[in-house]
């Protein structure tokens, strides 16, 4: 009787330790795994613009809002963008060659020194207007988008390693520069981490600007 008190008793002390202390450190670690594997797909620098903040705008390059004036029936409003605004150059507008005007600048302001992605929420119309002209500060002009996703709200990543996107910590200034029209910008989101994937609208971490809807020049 003694003995069997004596091989018991370990084990019953064993499972009220493993009752009353491991099961909050399992739940702690569980929130730790989760912080590890959940939180650190927003880590790193995140910078996320609306498109319609761009401080200067060179027309057939407009605002278009969806509680705006109807700028044409040819070219209607969308609706699903982030702020109910989003940048445009309408089809038919005209683009380059033999309409070479057509811009907009976006600063914004990265955190540390790094390599960034760019990610653009787009609209597209078709594959004559599926494609933009970027450059970054004084970098070289650049090509964005040529996918072919038309006619719906969608994510966009600049594919091509860019020097252009060696980004120093500081301000910045983005254009954005008519090459197709027919085309729509919603959203501008520049990340240092690879595994940041943007899903339908993301999260603003720079202000918008006061929206300017131009509605002088319709089609
Ligand atoms: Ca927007």
């Amino acid at each position: 009787m003694t003995i069997n008190t004596i091989k018991t008793s370990p084990n019953i002390l064993f499972r009220k330790i493993r009752g009353f202390c491991f099961r909050p450190y399992f739940d702690i670690i569980i929130c730790l795994l989760m912080f590890i594997f959940i939180v650190p797909v927003r880590a790193g620098d995140y910078v996320c613009m609306e498109a319609e903040s761009a401080l200067n705008i060179e027309y057939p390059m407009r605002v278009a809002c969806e509680d705006g004036d109807a700028v044409s029936d040819k070219w209607p409003i969308v609706t699903g963008a982030s702020g109910s605004c989003y940048l445009e150059i309408p089809q038919g507008s005209g683009n380059p060659p033999e309409i070479e005007k057509g811009y907009a600048t976006i600063k914004f302001i990265v955190l540390k020194d790094a390599t960034y992605h760019l990610w653009c929420r787009i609209w597209w119309a078709d594959e004559c207007g599926n494609s933009l002209t970027m450059t970054i500060d004084d970098g070289a002009p650049f090509t964005f988008g040529q996918n072919s996703t038309f006619k719906c709200w969608h994510w966009v990543k600049m594919k091509r390693r860019l020097s252009q996107l060696d980004l120093s910590k500081g301000a910045h200034v983005l254009k954005i520069i008519n090459r197709e029209d027919g085309v729509r910008i919603d959203q501008i989101l520049f990340t240092d981490n690879h595994k940041h994937v943007p899903v339908g609208k993301e999260t603003v971490t720079v202000l918008p600007a006061p929206i300017v809807v131009n509605k002088g020049n319709t089609l």
